[in-house]
């Protein structure tokens, strides 16, 4: 069946920037995808095309990525008449019409909103379930699996205001039965963690990050893991449930003094106080032996890979690259030759396309890492993340706190997924690591 029309849009994100919507029509009807937009975006992440022009939306306009998708891309696609099933050659006709390595020329998000309609106009051809498409474009096994929720239920870092470096703080439901308890042992902990930080922090404690999770106004990690302790023990699950973090630490890496700054919303940071990578090593593992961590997300900055390394050797738990990788095959590549880190987190937008984001999450598989998709702290209502993570038997998502609609939105999908499985899927429970050889 061919494409009718290609049609995108420029709609709003969930802090209320613009962000690209796209419009597929073939004769199953229309198909939408919205793109989402990180915050703490890594360096190497393929480019996000925004106007620039600082009188509208503050430079951050994306009407020449929408330009782009209706003028050349939209044109192009029709024109080229390929099957909207077959979702790697779409994907590499568009790579091929951007002409660059990071989708600089049509941009990152002209070229994601396109591929991520046509997979849901390839799912609607075939007369399946987006998650079931995707499982036959990546040659995953069945049953599915079903991811562990890890719910981001205390924000710091650059989402949300507040002294706190570490960005995520995820309660992981990981010895639940099911999906569906255990984001409800992650909804009650959450009400739990609410009252507490009001209690004992102050009314305004409640008050909610980017993601969705309690932003209170403390310093420092301990503080953090120590409210989430008593929240999870009131709400009757310790020793039940886990924690993750994902520390984001290229936010506060001070590139020239190679060192780490867990004071860097503070313009008189004092440098002395800077840790080295070591120091922010012994400090991980510290917080390790206190608290039920299994996962740890950006330890160390972008393209500090001699620390990766260094704590890779010495760690057991889930050390997942983000910033590092960027969902990208060479930074894969590299990551899996230097050591660097055991899982990787997948994020669509960081490369642009579906079928590159299949491939990345396999070569993650290949060597033995795990893989957890990955919402934006830019969100919208558009849900693929969920279906993607089912249909890659990943394990794992994290897709913020237990609360605002555009986290729970992805969250509300993979319920409507138990549902329809039913004893066709199985939890990944503990085994999230490796859940794709399950
Ligand atoms: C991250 C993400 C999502 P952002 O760092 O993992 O939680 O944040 O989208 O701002 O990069
Ligand atoms: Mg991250």
């Amino acid at each position: 069946m061919p494409i009718t029309k290609v049609h995108a849009r420029s709609v709003y994100d969930s802090r209320g920037n613009p962000t690209v919507e796209v419009d597929i029509v073939t004769e199953t009807g229309l198909h939408r995808a919205i793109v989402p937009s990180g915050a703490s975006t890594g360096q190497h992440e393929a480019v996000e095309l925004r106007d620039g022009d600082k009188t509208r939306w503050g430079g951050k306009g994306v009407l020449k990525a929408v330009k782009n998708v209706n003028e050349t891309i939209g044109p192009a696609l029709i024109k080229e008449n390929i099957d909207v099933k077959d979702q790697s050659k779409v994907d590499e006709f568009l790579n091929k019409l951007d002409g660059t390595a990071n989708k600089g020329n049509l941009g990152a998000n002209a070229i994601l909103g396109v591929s991520l309609a046509v997979a849901k106009a390839g799912a609607a051809e075939k007369g399946v379930p987006l998650y079931a498409h995707i499982s036959d474009l990546a040659g995953t096994k069945k049953p599915y699996v079903l991811p562990v929720p890890f719910q981001n239920v205390l924000n710091g870092g650059s989402h949300a205001g507040g002294r706190l470096a570490f960005q995520e703080f995820m309660i992981v439901p990981d010895s639940a039965p099911s999906f569906s308890e255990g984001l409800r042992q992650g909804a009650e902990v959450y009400q739990k963690l609410k009252s507490l930080a009001k209690k004992k922090y102050g009314q305004s404690a409640g008050n909610v990050g980017d993601e969705g999770g309690v932003a209170p106004d403390i310093q420092t990690a301990e503080e953090a893991l120590d409210l989430i302790a008593a929240a999870i023990e009131e709400a009757g699950y310790t020793g039940k449930m886990h924690i993750a973090m994902d520390v984001a630490s290229s936010e506060f890496y001070k590139t020239d003094a190679k060192k780490y700054d867990l004071d860097f919303k503070n313009p008189d940071s004092d440098p002395a106080k800077w840790l080295t990578y070591e120091q922010l090593a012994d400090l991980y593992k510290s917080l390790a032996s206190k608290y039920p961590i299994v996962s740890i997300e950006d330890p160390f900055a972008e393209d500090d890979w001699e620390a990766w390394s260094y704590f890779y050797k010495t760690s057991d738990f889930q050390i997942v690259g983000d910033d590092l990788t960027v969902t990208n095959p060479l930074r894969i590549k590299k990551a899996i030759e230097l050591k660097s880190c055991n899982a990787l987190l997948l994020k669509v937008n960081q490369i642009g396309t579906l079928t590159e984001s299949i491939q990345a999450a396999k070569d993650s598989y290949a060597d033995n890492w795990g893989v957890m998709v990955s919402h934006r702290s830019g969100e919208t209502e558009d849900v693929t993340i969920a279906d993607i993570a089912v249909g890659l038997r990943a394990g794992q998502i994290k897709t913020g706190a237990p609360a605002r609609s555009e986290r729970l939105a992805k969250l509300n999908q993979i319920l409507r997924i138990e549902e329809e499985l039913g004893d066709k899927a199985i939890y990944a429970g503990e085994k999230f690591r490796t859940a794709v050889n399950l």
